[in-house]
């Protein structure tokens, strides 16, 4: 077996563990809505004895995956876990258990789990007489899930609410054609971000106007991948024959209508359905209640270089009047997306962060 460095042989053991983690492919879908989490088990001198990592709901926990292929080799090892190991019977038994039956002597875990009807396996451990360390590459198990954690946190969906912008603030033209204001390079990379998402959501009367199909395509069109649930969201009825509606168009990705006008409301429900992330994409009304409600964790924006002067703007009114109460996010990065095809032009991406609300009226 490979050999780990002899003298401290752990802080290798985590970022293989977290490497083993990433390897299952960008967060999202492929495990929501559970993290990506990676194990590896190394005898007293060092050693690696065995590896595992999660592949998903139903499937064996990162810990469960690497005990399985130690077998009796585990008594005595330390597992090396980038999240604490879970304490709880959910669609699998609980790690805590699993560890203390296979005799490990330690445990080193990254990052504290965050979901509340897992979390405690640490005392659990303790309890038994093992002996448990927290904390090392937490921020980088964090980081793996970044989304999944501040969900399992804030106990709802993360919610990324992306739009696209003329240089005067436009995302239609007033006559409603345009659809698609923002340039290829653009509209290519959403379907990278919306792929990273386990829900769509837009207001019913963006599907009553626009009639979106919602699925994450390739560059010549096709649906790929795990496809997000695609929710349509208010009062309005909705033609039977709206794109979202039509699996068939789109390998079979879900659609659901949810008769609400309440964002509390709507994420609650979504977060029932086991939703980790909601990827918002309009009209104006929904993202003005959405910011309102606070629940916008995310903004991206793509700025096409025309103008309009005229149209339907990204958010309806927000109730400011004053440019000191101006909704103010933190810009997290800046690229020039350069054009994809001849005859496209450059477009530039903005992800923001809002503060969280209270403190965001606090700074002012
Ligand atoms: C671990 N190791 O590899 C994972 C953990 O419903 P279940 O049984 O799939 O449990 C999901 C929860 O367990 C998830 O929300 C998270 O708190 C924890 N995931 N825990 O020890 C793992 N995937
Ligand atoms: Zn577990």
């Amino acid at each position: 077996m490979k050999c780990l460095d002899q003298r401290d042989p752990e802080p290798g053991a985590m970022r293989r563990a977290l490497e083993l983690a990433a390897a299952i492919g960008a967060p999202g879908p492929a495990t929501y809505p559970n993290p990506r989490v990676g194990c590896v088990l190394l005898r007293s001198d060092g050693s690696m004895i065995a590896e595992g990592f999660h592949r998903g709901p139903g499937t064996p926990h990162a810990e469960v995956d690497a005990l399985a292929k130690a077998g009796e080799g585990a008594r005595g090892a330390t597992a090396v876990v980038t999240l604490e190991p879970c304490n709880h019977t959910g669609r699998t038994g609980p790690c805590s258990q699993a560890l203390i039956e296979a005799v490990v002597a330690r445990v080193v875990y990254a990052q504290a789990d965050p979901n509340p009807v897992a979390a405690g396996g640490a005392d659990t451990l303790k309890q038994a007489g093992i002996e448990v360390e927290q904390g090392l590459y937490a921020a980088e198990s964090r980081a793996l899930n970044r989304v999944w954690t501040h969900a399992a946190e804030l106990q709802r969906p993360y919610v990324t609410w992306k739009f696209a912008t003329t240089l005067d603030g436009r995302s239609a033209a007033a006559d409603g054609t345009s659809r698609w204001v923002s340039s290829r390079a653009a509209r290519l990379d959403t379907h990278k971000l919306r792929a990273l998402s386990d829900t769509m959501l837009v207001g019913t009367n963006t599907v009553a106007v626009d009639d979106p199909a919602l699925t994450v395509r390739d560059q010549e069109d096709r649906p790929v991948g795990v496809q997000p649930l695609r929710v349509a969201m208010g009062e309005r009825n909705l033609p039977a024959e709206s794109k979202i509606f039509d699996s068939g168009l789109s390998s079979g990705a879900p659609s659901l209508h949810l008769r609400t006008r309440d964002p509390h409301e709507a994420l609650a429900s979504l977060w029932e359905r086991e939703r980790r992330h909601v990827f918002l994409e309009g009209g104006p009304t929904l993202a003005a209640a959405f910011l309102e409600a606070g629940v916008v964790d995310e903004i991206v924006v793509y700025v096409a270089p025309f103008l309009l002067g005229a149209g339907r703007s990204a958010v309806a009114d927000l109730g400011i009047t004053t440019i000191a109460d101006a909704f103010r996010p933190r810009v997290r990065s800046v690229d020039v997306l350069a054009p994809a095809t001849e005859g496209d032009e450059p477009n530039v991406r903005l992800i923001l962060e809002p503060a969280p609300q209270a403190q965001n009226r606090e700074d002012r």
